[in-house]
């Protein structure tokens, strides 16, 4: 059995999030082969060199997972995108790229976090290309952890203010990026988050029949996507009660 998340928006300001998820990886997650986290696994990031108490924790939490016996696999979000070698280290997790192409039951699938497929956003785009660059990266991961902070914090302020003000279909994916993604993959399944609108989309892509599984977000409820022998089937659950 293998479980895929995303989107948890880790912080201290959700300790009912905190809770189910330590739940979650306590439990369920112990049964699974695999867990993947699709991104956004924290609300924010700003280098291995500046975790808090808070995120050792939950690093000490994955690290457990993983010495029982549950690969941990993680890909970078919009959020958390610098998250480097050393979290993973620590965690017991290995680092995907986005995108990443598995197998799942036998089937090709396509796993991202889902930014990139949002096209129409263009000023996002930009400063998306702009934060992958590695030498911006390079200077980014340089820069005084105060600094950091800083940004961090301008960026979210920003992002928050431009999403209210976008049409929501500016914010969801662009249908033909997803079709040609997908076709450029060989797969005719995807996997991926972000959006906050779990679902699963019925699509065509080069004349075949093929589907595209949105993750949920972990806000009011928590969201997981299991793949065992009966298919992929997500489904919410409750946050743990204080
Ligand atoms: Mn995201």
């Amino acid at each position: 059995m293998i479980l895929l998340i995303s989107d948890l928006h880790l912080e201290e300001k959700r300790p009912d999030i905190t809770r189910a998820f330590l739940l979650f990886i306590a439990t369920r997650a112990r049964q699974a082969e695999a867990l993947y986290i699709l991104g956004d696994f924290f609300e924010v990031w700003i280098g291995d060199d500046g975790m808090t108490p808070f995120q050792h924790e939950i690093a000490r939490a994955l690290r457990e997972l993983s010495d029982a016996g549950t690969h941990i696999y993680l890909m970078h979000g919009n959020r958390d995108f610098l998250i480097g070698k050393r979290f993973c280290r620590e965690a017991g997790c290995t680092l995907l790229s986005d995108p990443h192409k598995v197998q799942f039951n036998g089937e090709p699938v396509l796993l991202m976090h889902g930014d990139s497929l949002c096209t129409l956003d263009v000023s996002y785009m930009k400063l998306r290309r702009w934060l992958r660059n590695p030498l911006v990266l390079l200077i980014l991961r340089n820069l005084p952890l105060t600094t950091r902070q800083k940004l961090a914090r301008k960026l979210r302020n920003e992002s928050r203010a431009q999403t209210q003000m976008k049409a929501s279909e500016i914010i969801d994916v662009t249908p033909e990026e997803v079709i040609q993604v997908m076709a450029a993959h060989g797969v005719h399944t995807l996997i991926h988050g972000h959006t906050h609108r779990p679902a699963v989309h019925e699509l065509e892509v080069e004349g075949q029949s093929a589907r595209r599984i949105v993750l949920g977000d972990w806000d009011r409820q928590g969201w997981a996507l299991q793949i065992d022998e009966t298919g992929f089937n997500q489904a919410p659950f409750e946050l743990t009660p204080a």
